[in-house]
């Protein structure tokens, strides 16, 4: 399938290993010897390999105090407490009945992080809400009509249900938003953030952004204006909401809704409790990961990667918090720690010979004496192999569905595009921007990840779903291209720094000649035009169920979220993620209640 989105990328994947190349001269921060065997295979003769090194940090988070990390709320006080909350607030859907008011609770429930507990109440709301509609249109309310949109989109309703034509009516008849409506500072807010759930060709939706985002920044530069609405659209500014993970963000907007007046004491109580009681959740889960990846013993032996597992969790809750998937969070942490060795491996660590071997050997998914893999390969490679056997044997147990091949075929893809990377760096080669695109969309380990994750969403397995996982179809692309796009922002001026392959940015500023600022705005072009794709696959039929796609969708806004102030997964400390995790799994969100006492 070719796909074109400014770029012609995406027709078929480079999948064949490419002859050896002569490595170019590269820094030689390090030398290692390692032991190789002579073609007749028994005796050893040494070789001196030049070493680079990532220079990342060592892990913010040590074994024994990730271990110590327990909250005071895994009681059965204030598990009874919120199960009291949650009928409290399931009441309120029935003395809500007026559609607008339905529709601040719905988002209000959303921004709070506890809008998984109703999905049945939201669901049947927003359909009446859909056959009532004119109701709430009628009002020629911008933030009305905006939420309306936003929410019914947000929750998968098609184009012919709800359409960029209900803003017609705050039209001039030039084609031109009304100047009025710049008196209404919600409402453009409003309107702001639901012109990120558009679909390709939504014309009007690409209008109200320009005509929202140019008012709200010229509303910042006024001397008095109310200080939580100032917050809000600063905020926005910063990453709208449909580009942001609703667990992490939902402390912000608690803290908000606190202040901001007109409280419902019920929701917020419920919020912080249930956020606590997630949280200790979470905590069991990355005491059990850290085990698990102290026993791996990577960390040690592997002395060039990345050791990240806190952080590798951290993404696994951003994709799915939800408290009864943490065999979802488990498996995913494992792939995200392989993924980052492997990396690793590839981009800083591994001779150009070596990493011939190596991805030969996962190709046919081997490991025996006469491949000649130095030692540290072996030890990575068995614990990839060993590792996504165990999980395909838990996926046979739970689904009864045999999905090794599609496993081992996603980490074969992987290793092969890292070693198209991994030769062109070596070469000194900067491809064209649809080369690099053509093999760094496989490269970001979307497919991997997703190929994952696939089977801890979804009740009924189809073969269809299969092929599409494997060919890497629907919603794949553009998640793939998105993560890839996102990933080089954020991370490319660190990789050039330590010698990595020309990422995005670069590839395009030399083939077109341009400065950096005109190839990142070709950039945030693409993603946004990838987001486009993204919200329609959500809305249209999918190849994929919704729970999935939806998945799909946090694993980018995660991606934003890691990536939004530099390289926040390699560099936690300096861009942001530190704090993110303290106030995510570690500290729980004081309560001063009675029942506490
Ligand atoms: C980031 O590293 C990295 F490892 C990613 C995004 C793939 C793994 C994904 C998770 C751990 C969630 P880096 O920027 O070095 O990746 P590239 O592909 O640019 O070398
Ligand atoms: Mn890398
Ligand atoms: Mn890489
Ligand atoms: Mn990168």
């Amino acid at each position: 399938m070719a796909l074109s989105i400014g770029f012609t990328v995406l027709s078929g994947l480079p999948m064949t290993l490419s002859p050896k190349i002569t490595p170019s001269s590269q820094t030689k921060l390090k030398v290692s010897s390692i032991a190789t065997q002579n073609e007749g295979g028994n005796s050893s003769v040494v070789v001196a390999v030049p070493r680079r090194s990532g220079n990342y940090n060592p892990s913010l988070w040590d074994h024994s105090f990730i271990q110590s990390l327990k909250n005071d709320y895994t009681g059965d006080i204030y598990i009874n407490r919120a199960g009291q909350l949650k009928e409290e607030v399931r009441n309120l859907f029935d003395k809500t009945m007026e559609p607008l008011a339905r529709l601040e609770l719905i988002f209000t429930l959303q921004n709070l992080g506890i809008a998984y507990h109703f999905k049945k109440e939201i669901k049947e709301s927003l359909l009446n809400i859909l056959n009532n509609k004119d109701d709430v249109l009628e009002k020629k309310d911008l933030h009305a009509t905006s939420l309306l949109f936003m929410l019914l989109r947000g929750h998968g309703f098609e184009a012919s249900q709800v359409n960029a034509d209900i803003f017609q009516s705050f039209k001039k008849t030039s084609g031109d938003f009304m100047d009025s409506l710049c008196d209404d500072i919600k409402g453009m807010l409003s309107l702001y953030e639901a012109s990120y759930l558009g679909f390709e060709g939504e014309k009007t939706l690409d209008e109200a952004r320009a005509f929202t985002a140019k008012f709200l920044e010229e509303y910042l530069k006024q001397d008095e204006i109310n200080p939580i609405l100032k917050e809000q659209v600063v905020h926005s500014l910063e990453l709208p909401r449909h580009w942001r993970v609703t667990r992490i963000d939902s402390n912000w907007y608690m803290d908000i809704y606190e202040r901001q007046g007109d409280v419902n004491p019920i929701l917020l109580e419920f919020a912080k409790l249930d956020f606590n009681l997630v949280q200790s959740t979470h905590q069991a889960d990355i005491r059990k990961m850290s085990r698990w990846w102290m026993d791996l013993g990577l960390a040690e032996k592997l002395g060039y990667a990345r050791d990240r597992v806190m952080e590798h969790f951290f993404w696994t809750v951003g994709w799915l918090c939800e408290p009864q998937f943490s065999n979802f969070r488990e498996t995913l942490t494992k792939v995200n720690c392989l993924i980052t060795c492997l990396d690793d491996t590839y981009d800083v660590y591994g001779s150009l010979d070596e990493l011939t071997l190596f991805t030969d050997a996962v190709n046919r998914w081997e490991l025996n004496e006469s491949q000649n893999l130095p030692e540290y390969m072996k030890i990575l490679i068995s614990a990839l192999f060993k590792t996504t056997e165990e999980i395909a044997e838990e996926i046979f147990n739970q689904k009864g569905v045999d999905v090794l091949s599609c496993l081992k075929k996603g980490w074969a893809d992987l290793c092969n595009s890292y070693f198209v990377e991994a030769e062109w760096y070596h070469s000194g080669y900067t491809p064209t921007f649809d080369e690099y695109l053509n093999n760094a969309w496989i490269s970001i380990s979307d497919g991997v990840l997703m190929g994952h994750a696939y089977f801890y969403v979804t009740e009924d397995i189809t073969n269809e779903a299969l092929d599409g996982l494997k060919n890497y179809n629907g919603i794949l692309r553009w998640s793939s291209i998105l993560f890839r796009l996102i990933d080089d922002l954020g991370t490319s001026k660190h990789e050039l720094q330590r010698g990595d392959v020309p990422k995005a940015v670069e590839c395009y500023m030399l083939e077109k000649g341009v400065s950096e600022e005109v190839a990142v705005e070709h950039i945030r072009g693409i993603i946004s035009k990838a987001w486009k794709k993204m919200n329609k696959e959500y809305a249209a039929p999918s190849l994929f169920h919704r729970e999935f796609v939806e998945v799909c969708m946090n694993e980018i806004r995660m991606a934003q979220c890691m990536y939004q102030y530099g390289d926040g997964h390699g560099c936690p400390e300096q861009y942001g993620t530190k704090n993110r995790i303290m106030f995510s799994l570690i500290q729980p969100i004081p309560l001063n209640l009675e029942y506490n006492k």
